[in-house]
């Protein structure tokens, strides 16, 4: 076992301290001496960071997906309201970032992309996230060029008959109330698990004392129940549903419903025989449906583009499988094989005046299906104790199909899809291949990868959009990346320090531009969004450095820098976060801890205005900022914590560059970006028999 092999966070700091510690504190104490209230989490393996969903964290997240992942350097959020943000990694959005849960990929619904993957996330009812850096895997399908986002249950195996149960409540300014109750019970046969989430939030204030129209209610039920015939059987029936409502501070609509079906299936045997280490089966079935309106969660206004109540109604069906075998050929060799599909409808019906022609009386119209397939290998091979080679390769094939009859052109004008009925397949190969050297003398690892991935047009890139010569996008190019990955970790006793840096070219960065002038009719023009290729380069990394003080001090510095150019345009790539630092500082007693955290934010003059993403493009600079954040921890009982913080100490008044321009809404002020919140106090409490 070498001091990085992908092993769950708190084995790794065990076998760590336990090996080069044991004079000073058992790695028990030690590990039970980190703080509290977690602001700065830590890299496992190259290019893998793991969080625990579950822990008290600052700041204060929403309960969803891309709020846990903004604690993460490296990560930000397109901020649009209170929930629901888009997670970006790197200054790479959408699609570029794979997000499953519990190896299923959820993919949204909404048009306007009010809702990400992550919008399907509650971060409490997971046990782990894992996020893997760059194209340097294959295993979770195809075009996960930035990362990839695991939000996964650990295994479970009992011997005997056990029950145990976890439960956290948090209370918070601006009304903000969660619960999270997670209840398993098992024996030798079987075991069964439901987890329990809801939570709520009204508008929060800004440093300024503004309202921001943000205020959500979520809740969500997954349940698992599994069969274990032998030690090394499992077989998991699983299922979820979460539906919840959300206002937003930068669009004329508000989410009324995000409604999710879910069904799973796992089958898994392992130590078949000394070559064939594990078989895994895995079937999902996921149902997105989502409402959205101008009316339910604001007064209705208005206005040219909506002169009555309009509601939209999208949803979108999703199937999928992988079957992976993990072989070890020799004792030095790991390999892993596998196949994967997945396929989805979307379909959307939708009402400019809900009085009078109520949305739930029209037929759903099926707008564009996508499927892709996919056959993959992944090798591990050990060169003697300290050096390895890792590589992969995939092939997909997918295949799209435009179902539009017509196009919209604008909201009351539409014109017939020039792509109407068409199909296009593509094959799409990935790979990549890195060497991995661990050394003793300080106990690390360093790495250094190249990887390759393409990724098809998703939805919005293909569907939504138009392209420049077209009112269709649909046929859009594939996103070709090709990245150098490389880093390395240290870890002693003392110190941990972990840093990696990337630098990549994509070929065909489907940029997406608003705003773009296009002739309309005799004599006019219109404007339109439009999805185009272009040639673009980013480079950058981020930095992470903890340091334990002494017994009970500890600091945290971490720090994300990404730059991006569009080449063919000669300008920056739009929608990159600026520079971003954190310095955590925190003290740890046996039954308490407190600490701070300062985060800074450099300015961004690197802009490239109306151009970006499928869910926001530059709208200007920004002004750099840094907040302060207070927390602290007790626990009081073995079986019971209580935690509280006060996030952004000093009320400032601030926007993350990347967030949504604020819309008009009535009874808010606008402001030039959805500003985060102002002074935030919250209170939690664990308990968990
Ligand atoms: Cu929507």
């Amino acid at each position: 076992m070498t001091p990085f092999s992908v092993v769950p966070h708190r084995t790794v700091l065990v076998f760590v301290f336990g090996c080069f510690s044991p004079a000073l504190l058992s790695a028990e104490e030690l590990t039970k001496l980190d703080p509290f209230v977690v602001t700065a989490v830590r890299d496992d393996a190259p290019l893998t960071v793991t969080a625990d969903p579950k822990a008290p964290a600052q700041p204060l997240p929403a309960h969803d997906g891309a709020d846990l992942l903004k604690s993460i350097p490296g990560f930000s959020v397109i901020r649009k309201g209170g929930a629901d943000g888009d997670p970006v990694f790197r200054g790479m959005a959408g699609s570029r970032v794979v997000v499953a849960l519990d190896g299923q990929c959820v993919l949204g619904g909404c048009g306007n992309r009010m809702d990400p993957p992550t919008a399907y996330v509650f971060p409490g009812a997971y046990d782990r996230v894992t996020i893997l850096k760059g194209p340097q895997t294959v295993l979770h399908g195809a075009g996960n060029s930035a990362a990839v986002v695991l939000f996964e249950n650990d295994p479970l195996r009992y011997t005997t008959t056990t029950a145990s149960l976890q439960s956290s409540l948090v209370a918070g300014s601006f009304g903000r109330f969660d619960e999270l109750l997670d209840a398993r019970a098992g024996r030798a046969e079987g075991y069964a698990r439901v987890a329990c989430t809801y939570t709520h939030s009204d508008d929060y204030e800004d440093g300024a004392g503004r309202e921001v129209h943000s205020a959500y209610e979520r809740w969500s039920t997954n349940a698992a129940i599994a069969w274990t015939p032998g030690e090394h059987t499992t077989v998991e029936l699983s299922g979820a549903r979460s539906d919840g409502d959300a206002a937003y501070a930068d669009r004329a609509m508000d989410g009324v419903k995000f409604d999710r079906e879910n069904l799973g299936l796992k089958v898994k045997r392992e130590a078949l025989s000394e070559l064939v280490r594990s078989v895994e089966l895995q079937l999902g079935y996921n149902y997105v449906d989502h409402v959205m309106d101008n009316y339910s969660l604001r007064p209705f206004v208005a206005s040219a583009m909506m002169p009555a109540p309009a509601v939209s109604n999208p949803d979108r069906r999703t199937f999928g499988g992988r079957a992976l075998v993990r072989l070890a050929p020799a004792e030095a060799t790991q390999l892993a094989l596998g196949v994967d599909h997945q396929e989805n409808r979307h379909s959307v019906r939708s009402t400019s005046n809900q009085p009078t022609m109520p949305y739930e009386a029209k037929p759903r119209t099926r707008d564009a299906e996508f499927a892709q397939s996919g056959a993959f290998g992944e090798l591990t091979q050990k060169l003697g104790d300290e050096h390895r080679v890792i590589g992969g390769f995939r092939l997909d094939r997918w295949r799209a199909t435009d179902e539009r009859a017509v196009v919209a052109t604008s909201p009351m004008a539409t014109a017939p899809n020039p792509t109407a009925g068409q199909r296009r397949s593509t094959e799409l190969p990935s790979g990549f291949l890195r060497y991995e050297r661990d050394f003793y003398a300080v106990p690390g690892t360093v790495y250094l990868g190249l990887g390759r991935s393409e990724r098809f047009p998703d939805y919005w890139e293909l569907v939504k959009n138009e392209s420049a010569t077209s009112i269709s996008a649909f046929r859009a190019p594939t996103e070709k990346t090709v990245q150098l990955d490389t880093g390395l970790g240290l870890r002693t006793e003392k110190w941990s320090l972990n840093a990696s840096l990337f630098a990549n070219h994509i070929d065909d960065f489907l940029l997406v531009q608003s705003s773009f002038v296009k002739p309309a009719g005799m004599m006019g023009t219109r404007t339109a969004t439009i999805t185009r290729g272009v040639e673009a380069e980013t480079w950058g990394g981020e930095f992470s450095a903890n340091y334990r003080l002494s017994e009970h001090w500890r600091a945290d510095l971490t720090a994300a820098y990404t730059r991006g150019r569009n080449r063919t345009d000669g300008r920056p790539l739009a929608q990159i976060p600026p520079f971003e630092g954190r310095l955590g500082l925190a003290y740890t007693q046996s039954s308490w801890s407190a600490g701070g955290l300062l985060r800074g934010v450099a300015r961004q003059s690197r802009v490239a205005i109306v151009q970006g993403n499928i869910v926001g493009q530059d709208i200007g600079e920004t002004p750099g900022f840094a907040v302060a954040s207070l927390n602290a921890s007790w626990l009081f009982r073995t079986w019971a914590r209580l935690s509280a913080g006060v996030d952004n100490l000093c009320d400032r008044t601030y926007a993350e560059h990347i967030s949504r321009a604020g819309a008009m809404v009535a009874g808010f002020e606008q402001t030039t970006r959805v500003n985060e919140p102002g002074r935030t106090l919250w209170t939690r409490l664990d308990v968990s028999f």
